[in-house]
């Protein structure tokens, strides 16, 4: 007896390590193999680094690492060889680093590590948090800040570090694009300096989001203006300060003149006038100003919110420095679960244009919704051309939880974020293979259950969410649940839900074709007219584009309102089934930690979906049953 309770107490202890251990590694290899002999050509801290992890992880007897003057000069790298041995080649120590990653990546879902070779399809591939300086993170789920400021968990940004180089993230902006002013203060640079001396051997650059109005509220300047010279002066000394503490400071993120922030429209000076001041102070040292084009309620006030960001930036475009990039969200709201491409990526052709993708999950259920982000960034790059776009950034959904992401399987939207800015044309279905092979276990039953969940998943949130082209009806503030009915009228109207659906005894949905707000036209051929004709827009875009009636016949034969209806039970069917599945199908293959924590969520969000379906259905009826 008393064996046996000793038994089941190391078992117990056993598995406990372990899945700490798991939740902690992410995706990256936990088994030490020890058995390889890794040598090298050359030698610098970031080849150090690949040859550790290597000489740790590599299973096989010898692996060779070379720089080779003769290869492609920029990030890539190639593999030849197999199983036991293998060769990687680059050209700059970082492609050996990204080679060792993929070798070990290889080695985890038994691929091919012969004739491979590998180049980033983005120059910029960045991670942008909202981290405020007092630890909180704007649309944070996972915990609070991993840049503890004045305490700065070293061991943790190695980690970090790590995990981003082994999906070629080089860049990370540190802070919240609603950005303190505090962050450009000496104090702050010096703990800056550290967080880039710690990232720079993993070929990562850091970058600061500012406030426009630094030099003032500091008390520097009378002023903020771009077109005054003691401004001028001050960004050009603050530029020179920061890259003799960090030489290859990435550059700036801006928000300016959008909800709140201070811009160069203070001063009734363009965002051009705006962005380009920066770009001076920058430019002697290589630095780069990244201005986002998320502005609304501004110059443009009263316009369809959705078609304010072209109709600000079109007029300026070419009149930007060569070393500002525009940043633009992937569709024209707000990282809705389903949005058409941003049209800004049509008009913007003169100044180098940048997407930003959201990870963390704001409007798909946060931290507790099993939702895999893959298949809509695949849909975002068959609108938008890899080719358009000089770099990719994502908002982190990053954290001190022990899982880093609050939920197990938002870690794999980061994951994948990485592997799509590496290279737009993989599949997420390929993605969430790699990753759950990496994470959980390579067991085929396994990574076929949990991918076709994965792959579906993002529809499935916008069945019980948002259908057939809704946006926008999250309770406010914190965007989790529904409020169909949400409207305050000291908010501005942009912000209200009833704005965006305009249900009505005579239909729903909102009218932007030409008869309506005509933001159909932003949009390059095909898609302006197939946008435009109620018959051509896209069943899943339909409301998006269009006021239709609730007795509209689709494409099936019924009705919009039944359609709607069969969206929403569907979600809700599919969540129930995602649950069910994991409940009884999936714990074996998972530590019991993991299989709980995500079973746990799993249960949360089947009654979060009934919520949707339910208040939405109830309030839409409202509405719909009266015409039937
Ligand atoms: O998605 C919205 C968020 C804000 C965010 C803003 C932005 C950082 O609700 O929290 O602010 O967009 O992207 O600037």
């Amino acid at each position: 007896m008393k064996k046996i309770l000793f038994t089941l107490l190391t078992l117990t202890v056993f598995t406990l390590s372990s899945w700490a251990e798991d939740g902690h590694r992410l995706w990256l290899p936990a088994q030490k193999s020890q058995t390889a002999h890794v040598s090298t050509n050359a030698q610098s801290a970031t080849i150090d680094l690949a040859k550790q992890e290597l000489t740790d992880y590599f299973a096989g007897t010898k692996a060779t690492l070379l720089i080779d003057p003769a290869l492609t000069d920029d990030e890539g790298f190639t593999i030849n060889g197999n199983e036991d041995s293998v060769v990687v080649r680059a050209r700059r120590d970082i492609g050996l680093l990204y080679g060792a990653y993929d070798v070990l990546r290889r080695q985890a879902i038994q691929g091919n590590m012969n004739h491979v070779e590998q180049h980033p399809r983005f120059r910029l591939r960045m991670l942008n948090h909202w981290d405020n300086l007092d630890g909180s993170i704007e649309r944070g789920y996972a915990g609070e800040s991993i840049f503890e400021w004045f305490h700065l968990d070293e061991a943790l940004l190695h980690q970090y570090a790590r995990a981003n180089a082994s999906i070629g993230i080089n860049g990370s902006v540190l802070n919240n694009v609603n950005a303190s002013p505090k962050m450009l203060t000496r104090e702050y640079l010096d703990e800056v300096r550290k967080i880039a001396d710690l990232l720079r051997p993993y070929g990562i650059r850091v970058y600061l989001s500012i406030n426009f109005a630094t030099p003032m509220v500091l008390g520097d300047t009378r002023t903020a203006d771009p077109k005054n010279k003691r401004v001028r002066q001050w960004w050009k000394r603050k530029a020179k300060e920061i890259y003799s503490i960090i030489p290859d400071f990435g550059g700036f993120l801006v928000k300016a003149n959008s909800e709140g922030q201070p811009g160069p429209g203070d001063y009734h000076r363009t965002h051009a006038e705006g962005a380009n001041m920066l770009a001076d102070a920058l430019a002697p040292f290589n630095g780069t100003v990244i201005w986002r084009c998320f502005v609304y309620g501004a110059n443009h006030k009263g316009e369809d919110r959705v078609k304010q960001a072209v109709s600000e930036f079109k007029p300026l475009d070419g009149k930007f420095r060569e070393n500002v990039i525009l940043q633009t969200k992937n569709g024209p709201l707000d990282f809705q679960p389903r949005e058409p491409y941003s049209p800004v990526f049509d008009q913007i052709s003169e100044t180098p244009n940048m997407a930003e993708l959201q990870i963390t999950q704001e409007y798909t259920g946060q931290s507790h919704h099993l939702v895999y982000l893959g298949p809509m960034w695949n849909e975002f790059f068959q609108y938008v051309e890899p080719e358009w776009l000089a770099g990719i950034s994502g908002v982190a959904n990053i954290g001190k939880d022990r899982n880093w992401c609050g939920h197990h399987f938002s870690q794999a939207n980061w994951y994948a974020f990485g592997r799509l800015a590496w290279d737009p044309s993989l599949s997420s279905e390929d993605i969430a293979k790699e990753w759950l092979g990496q994470t959980f276990s390579t067991d085929e039953n396994f990574v076929y259950m949990m991918s076709t969940i994965m792959e579906e998943s993002r529809e499935t949130c916008v069945d019980y969410m948002m259908p057939l082209g809704l946006h926008h009806i999250f309770k406010f503030d914190h965007h989790y649940g529904p409020e169909p009915d949400g409207f305050k009228a000291e908010y501005p109207l942009e912000w209200c839900p009833v704005y965006y659906h305009q249900a009505d005894a005579n239909g729903i949905g909102f009218d932007r074709s030409s008869k309506g707000t005509d933001a159909v036209s932003q949009y390059r051929e095909p898609y302006a007219s197939m946008y435009d004709k109620l018959e051509t827009c896209p069943e899943n875009l339909l409301l998006w584009f269009h006021h239709v009636p609730w007795t509209y016949q689709m494409k099936d034969g019924s009705t919009l309102w039944e359609s709607l209806q069969y969206h929403y039970n569907q979600g809700v069917i599919n969540v129930e089934t995602y649950h069910n599945i994991w409940h009884n199908k999936m714990r074996h293959y998972v530590d019991e930690q993991r299989w709980r924590e995500v079973d746990d969520r799993l249960e949360d969000q089947v009654q979060n979906a009934r919520e949707w379906r339910d208040v939405c259905l109830k309030y839409f009826g409202g509405f719909a049953n009266k015409k039937q």
